[in-house]
């Protein structure tokens, strides 16, 4: 396992959003993957956009001097790398509801701002990389993807990734082993996996940046509840963006990110041993 080339950085939360706004400019898709949309629903889209700021203002008798406050925040938050963490966490859902709401098998949930492709492949068992001393209670699922006509997709990939007990993820806090805590699994002929991780802790997002000013000056909190990122993709099949989480979590009903749904919850079960068991299956829809 290989660490980052700054041992002594400590891992601050700022440092990960600016990590996530380089690696998605270095992607130059995004404006490709759209270079075919007519003027006419950019202007539409745009247009709608201003008009609902423009409502606010008229509504609320917005003063120069909160415009002000906006125009520096929004600088701001360019300037600490904050934008991929704000449309993460305030915008997102709705386009994932929106883009999966056709769906017979599962529908997913926000894919955030910490994913990284090509995650080691663990074959269709086994533990997610992690470092000896790995904090946090073990955790041992085993699950099946199946198409939503029932049958197993043998040779599906599951990639996973989530945080550390500390809240941080590899690849964007420094000073963590590269894959530490992500992995990908491929289902064996019968479409089945089983993954050894650790429990991950609730999660709370950068509070030493731009969000973090406007969270405490709207007077929210910065909490996701404890969570796992998962992709699942398998040929002639919608690739699944998904997360899970733990009952009992206090943010469940309270995500900053707004992105937890009832059939995300996990039923874990205590193993009698400081760790836990859990079942959860993936239903991927063709496409059509
Ligand atoms: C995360 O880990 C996350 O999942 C989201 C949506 C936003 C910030 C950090
Ligand atoms: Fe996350």
């Amino acid at each position: 396992m290989t660490t980052t080339e700054h041992p002594n950085e400590v891992a601050t939360a700022a440092a990960s959003g600016a990590s996530a706004t380089e690696r998605f400019h270095a992607d130059k898709s995004p404006f490709e993957a759209v270079k075919d949309t007519p003027p006419e629903r950019v202007a539409t889209l745009i247009n709608e956009v201003l008009a609902g700021v423009h409502d606010t203002i008229r509504k609320h008798k917005v003063t120069y001097d909160e415009y002000n406050a906006l125009k520096a925040w929004l600088i701001n938050v360019g300037e600490d790398g904050e934008w991929p963490l704000f449309l993460d966490v305030w915008v997102e859902h709705v386009v994932e509801d929106v883009a999966t709401e056709h769906r017979e098998g599962n529908k997913g949930s926000i894919e955030g701002p910490y994913y990284v492709p090509n995650a080691p492949d663990q074959g269709s068992k086994g533990a997610v990389p992690m470092r000896e001393d790995e904090k946090g209670d073990p955790l041992l699922w085993n699950g099946q993807v199946r198409s939503c006509d029932g049958t197993p997709l043998a040779g599906a990939k599951v990639e996973l990734w989530h945080a550390d007990d500390d809240g941080y993820y590899s690849q964007f806090a420094p000073g963590i082993p590269e894959w530490n805590l992500r992995a990908t699994f491929t289902t064996d002929d019968q479409g089945n996996f089983e993954i050894t991780t650790i429990r991950p802790a609730p999660y709370m997002i950068p509070t030493d940046g731009s969000c973090g000013k406007m969270i405490s000056a709207a007077g929210w909190h910065p909490w996701r509840p404890a969570h796992l990122h998962l992709k699942v993709s398998a040929p002639g099949h919608e690739q699944l963006t998904a997360q899970l989480y733990f009952p009992g979590d206090a943010h469940n009903d309270d995500d900053v990110a707004s992105a937890v749904k009832p059939e995300l919850i996990l039923d874990p079960q205590d193993n009698g041993k400081g760790g836990y068991t859990v079942a959860y299956d993936f239903v991927l829809d063709p496409v059509k």
